[in-house]
């Protein structure tokens, strides 16, 4: 089924230079582009995008790390694009979790510092596509 994904590249892979590895790897799967900016997060949107995890104790420092430098957000579509990004993300722990070949394998050592953010349910996709770029499907 055709879907689309929220897909953050997040302040330490555009200050580490990853811009074209992350997106090379998107089209290379795949998927295509529906929507693509780089920005600077505001704290509410930041708040409002990671809200399931407000009680968690990284949560804090999560939203500084989110809100330290600009992102890349992007809408990636295709078939059953949701799982297909979380699939080239690599899991969350970038080294316990995440093997070679994957985003956060191959680019990060630290779980707070894993790259690249993508939706993970078609539920949480329809909310944060609609947080980030409000005007698209519209
Ligand atoms: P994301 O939401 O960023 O795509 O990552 P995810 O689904 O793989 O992981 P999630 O559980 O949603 O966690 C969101 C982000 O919070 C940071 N985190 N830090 N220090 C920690 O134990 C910890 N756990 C999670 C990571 O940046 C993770 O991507
Ligand atoms: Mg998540």
């Amino acid at each position: 089924m055709t879907e689309q994904t929220l897909v953050l590249i997040k302040p330490d892979g555009v200050a580490r230079g990853l811009i074209g590895d992350v997106i090379a790897r998107i089209e290379r799967k795949g998927l295509t582009l529906a929507a693509l900016e780089l920005r600077q997060v505001p704290t509410e949107v930041a708040a409002a995008h990671y809200a399931e995890h407000s009680e968690r104790p990284f949560y804090n420092d999560l939203l500084e790390f989110i809100t330290s430098g600009p992102v890349v957000a992007l809408v990636a579509e295709g078939e059953r694009a949701i799982a297909a990004f979380r699939q080239l993300a690599g899991g969350t722990d970038p080294v316990e979790k995440a093997t070679p070949g994957t985003i956060r394998g191959d680019f990060a050592l630290e779980t707070q510092f894993n790259i690249v953010h993508g939706s993970d349910s078609s539920e949480s996709a329809a909310r944060e596509i609609a947080l980030w770029f409000p005007a698209l499907n519209s």
